[in-house]
């Protein structure tokens, strides 16, 4: 999991109105509409569990340390989906206790490796890396209009490229997975044989240029070469760097969905809450 730094976060909170307009521009959907959709449940059903539903970001000290505006940031996507959120006072397993005590339904925490949402109350554990992989698939579904038999290409085999594969397949996409380790694909495809039939790339370049749908999920910045891109082609990247340049991504525009925490944490609040 590549590491967030301040900067790819701290002007998330003042901008989510903005974000959230940008979005449904670009996917037909809301923030909160999308993680209702990969939850399951309507919104106006989703709100009966929002509403009153208190939200704990929990920073964490281990490893590298807590990334200045992380939990704050939580808060904030928490607080703008409807949930009641605050950020524990203390660190770590002072911060998870206090938690409790203060009535928290969720605790938001993330160390080097894993970030997960605990539901306390349904005893549910909701891992960001899945529910990433899981929301981007859903939002390409609504940018392209579905996704049923249409040839998909993940770039990047590792969790969240495995969960937006999945979900891609179940909502119909003929996938086929990218992966410098190419026994990783293999290996995926092969556990996951009877669940979906997914193809395995040999060179990127190529698989860019076959597949108008793309989900980069790789830690790798300027991985996709945008002149390898078909005019039509629709990208959905969770990747922090993003897989694009900075040129390309102008060049993409709405084409690009390119979103490194908002989508991930919405997933995974309405997933628990559900
Ligand atoms: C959850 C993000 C999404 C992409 N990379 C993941 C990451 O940066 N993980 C590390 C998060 C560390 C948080 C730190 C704190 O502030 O509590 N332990």
């Amino acid at each position: 999991m590549t590491r967030l730094k301040t900067e790819d976060i701290c002007q998330m909170p003042d901008t989510l109105e903005t974000y959230d307009r940008d979005l449904k521009s670009v996917i037909g959907l809301s923030l909160k509409d999308l993680a209702c959709r990969v939850a399951g449940l309507g919104p106006s059903a989703m709100d009966g569990y929002i509403t009153g539903c208190r939200v704990c970001a929990v920073p964490v000290t281990s490893g590298q340390g807590i990334i200045n505006n992380f939990s704050e940031t939580l808060c904030a996507i928490a607080s703008h989906l409807g949930f009641d959120a605050f950020i524990s006072r203390q660190t770590d397993i002072a911060g998870l206790s206090e938690a409790f005590e203060e009535n928290a339904d969720i605790v938001l925490a993330s160390d080097d490796d894993r970030f997960v949402a605990i539901h306390l109350g349904h005893r549910q554990v909701v891992d960001n890396s899945q529910a990433t992989g899981r929301g981007f698939a859903f939002a390409l579904d609504q940018m392209a209009g579905g996704l049923t038999s249409r040839p998909l290409l993940v770039v990047g085999c590792g969790p969240v490229g495995q969960h937006a594969a999945l979900t891609a397949a179940a909502l119909g996409a003929r996938v086929t997975l990218c992966d410098l380790d190419w026994a990783c694909c293999r290996d995926f495809a092969y556990r996951h044989r009877h669940y979906a039939e997914f193809s395995i790339a040999d060179s990127l370049p190529a698989a860019l240029r076959t597949h108008d749908l793309i989900i980069d999920a790789t830690p790798a910045a300027d991985i996709l070469d945008v002149q390898s891109i078909g005019p039509a082609a629709l990208i959905a990247a969770p990747g922090v760097p993003c897989g694009v340049s900075a040129e390309g991504r102008k060049m993409l525009g709405p084409r690009l969905l390119w979103d490194t925490l908002r989508i991930g944490v919405a997933v995974m609040l309405m997933e628990a809450v559900a």
